[in-house]
């Protein structure tokens, strides 16, 4: 059906690789939809959900040992080693596909291969990029029809052209000791195999939207980035756009789809995206970004009508859900969902579940997959292929003491400083230790396909040619007090930062000047409606900077640093600034 000589050349020798029994074009039309739907649900690999309570929506299970991205076994396959840089993996590109050639070799014996043509990017943008992935797996494929642009519209775009990221992904054995996420920037190439999980299958997203796409950015002068992208409308009907990173699991997608408070009335929050942003610079010198995804994979857990009504109205349908708990009516439940849980279940790893077994019910890092489109607040430009234009750019993370809720950066060079020594303690989106502080530049430490100090230097360069740069902040929704809890209330309420953010954007508020940049005064962040949760002291100690808790952090900064030997000067200089500022 489709006549591309060279997707046809690489096909013919992925299959004599993998030797599946039959190859299957996806077009991405409603019947084939349907079939496969039908085929995964006979053979148990999809349950369907109740369809009256959840018309069109899926169950998925992965295996126990497949739960989250594997970071520890993601390669970043350059011909020089200094390439991939001191935070990635690395792997001999001749190596990998010698090692990893091995384990694809047969593995689709007795399987179908599906040939998924995929968009990503709006339809007509010239942000788009083609991709095509090959895997074994239904789930795959159903996944990635909510996540891009899929079938005839992608091919349609690519032409004759071959320029496409060749994605191959085996579920094979879905052996852990040899599972391998593999990703080739210098020949368009990702490999993936022994894994059913999203952020290591669902090729378009992390591993080309990302790492490639990282890679691709630096050479071409844009940028790919692990970024949400919202707009604020106010009540006079102007919208202006933020960008913000955050890593796994720490608040973009709840971000994205909040809902003001009722004090800010006449205000409107729109979602464009909620996990990455691929931003170029506009003729008129402002940073434009668009959504390349065409879908939400989402973490269930914490996901209710209370903390993000809008992520539980786009998941009522037409949507796939992994690793939650099934009830008795055949619908799901999660921790944190907002009602009572079902008296039995059936849990993640498909085994009878009561609430009183003190185990989770679902996987901390369950999923939900759900059209973009579903979204009550998604943006009327969230597909235009120009993008939105940037007004500020948020880093944040998960940080207990030391980062204030919220300070803006002196100027862009100083920004890109603030993300390059972004923190977060981990999460359950990836195997590994829970709760301990890494450094996440930018939230891309995992995403990053070259060397993060020439993405520092790629940072750098890219603020000379915005002559309307975006601002840049820092946002911290986590912080705690002695006893462990959020000072915060958070989700709804972060409403009310941004809305502080956009006054400085606008010139509208001044600041005070701190050593690490400018802090709001306690009376610039509104508490209307929150004053009984959010007191003036309170408050003040969510500004507040504990000089003990910075030079710990200037030393671990400091000492992750030292990992680069590309790292601009730049930012050298600024950590210098930065000691200066404190007297350390
Ligand atoms: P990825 O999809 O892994 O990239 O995650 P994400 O950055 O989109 O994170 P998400 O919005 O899904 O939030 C992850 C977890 O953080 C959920 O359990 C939320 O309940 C919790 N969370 C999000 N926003 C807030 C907040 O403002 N305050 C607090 N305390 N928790 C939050
Ligand atoms: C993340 O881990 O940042 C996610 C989910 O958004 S995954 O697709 O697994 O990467
Ligand atoms: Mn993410």
């Amino acid at each position: 059906m489709y006549t591309n000589k060279a997707v046809q050349e690489w096909v013919e020798e992925m299959a004599k690789l993998t030797k599946p029994d039959d190859i299957v074009w996806i077009d991405g039309s409603e019947e084939e939809k349907k079939r496969l739907e039908e085929e995964a649900v006979s053979t148990g690999e999809l349950t369907e959900l109740n369809q009256k309570e959840l018309p069109g929506c899926l169950l998925h299970r992965t295996a126990v040992n497949d739960v989250a991205r594997v970071e520890h076994r993601t390669f970043i396959c350059t011909k020089d080693k200094e390439d991939a840089g001191p935070t990635n993996n690395w792997m001999d590109p001749k190596e990998a596909y010698g090692k990893l050639g091995k384990l694809f070799d047969g593995s689709m014996k007795g399987r179908t291969m599906y040939v998924i043509p995929y968009l990503m990017g709006p339809v007509g943008s010239p942000f788009s990029k083609v991709g095509i992935e090959l895997t074994d797996s239904i789930y795959v494929v159903l996944n990635m029809r909510i996540m891009t642009r899929m079938g005839k519209v992608a091919m349609d775009t690519l032409g004759n052209s071959n320029d496409f990221v060749k994605g191959l992904h085996s579920k094979a054995q879905l052996d852990e000791e040899n599972r391998y996420i593999c990703h080739f920037p210098e020949d368009n190439t990702i490999w993936s195999v022994n894994s059913g999980y999203g952020g290591n299958v669902l090729l378009g997203k992390k591993c080309f939207a990302l790492r490639i796409a990282s890679y691709m950015g630096k050479q071409e002068g844009w940028m790919a980035e692990h970024m949400l992208i919202l707009g604020v409308e106010d009540p006079n009907g102007n919208v202006s756009y933020i960008a913000g990173a955050f890593p796994s699991a720490c608040g973009k997608t709840n971000l994205a789809m909040l809902i003001p408070p009722a004090y800010a009335k006449g205000y409107k929050v729109w979602t464009v995206g909620d996990d990455i942003a691929w931003m170029r610079i506009g003729e008129d010198g402002r940073l434009w970004a668009v959504n390349p995804e065409a879908g939400f994979f989402g973490v269930a857990p914490g996901t209710s009508m209370k903390s993000n009504p809008n992520a539980m109205l786009t998941t009522r349908k037409n949507t796939i859900f992994t690793n939650v708990v099934q009830t008795p009516d055949n619908t799901v439940w999660w921790e944190g969902i907002g009602v009572d849980p079902p008296q039995e279940g059936i849990d993640w790893k498909g085994n009878p579940w009561t609430p009183e077994s003190g185990e989770k019910g679902a996987h901390p890092n369950s999923r939900f997959t759900a059209p973009a489109n579903q979204c009550p607040s998604i943006s009327p430009e969230w597909e235009n292929p120009e993008g939105v234009p940037i007004s500020a750019i948020l880093f944040g993370g998960r940080r207990a003491r030391v980062a204030p809720l919220v300070y803006q950066s002196f100027d862009w060079e100083h920004g890109v400083f603030v993300g390059a020594t972004m923190g977060s303690e981990t999460t359950a989106a990836a195997t590994g230790k829970l709760g301990v502080v890494r450094r996440d530049p930018m939230a891309m430490l995992p995403f990053c396909g070259y060397n993060m100090g020439d993405y520092f230097g790629h940072w750098l360069e890219m603020g000379k040619k915005l002559t309307h740069p975006p601002l840049i902040f820092n946002v911290n929704w986590f912080r705690t007090d002695d006893n462990d809890n959020f000072l915060w209330p958070g989700f709804g309420e972060n409403f009310r930062v941004l809305k502080w953010i956009l006054a400085r954007c606008n010139g509208e508020v001044d600041a005070l000047e701190s050593p690490i940049g400018y802090l709001p005064k306690v009376e610039d962040i509104e508490l209307e409606g929150i004053e009984d949760k959010v007191s003036i002291d309170r408050l003040s100690q969510l500004l507040e900077l504990d000089e003990d808790a910075w030079k710990d952090e200037i030393k671990s900064q400091e000492e992750f640093f030292e990992k680069f030997d590309r790292l601009p000067k730049e930012i050298k200089g600024q950590l210098e600034n930065l000691k200066d500022r404190f007297g350390f």
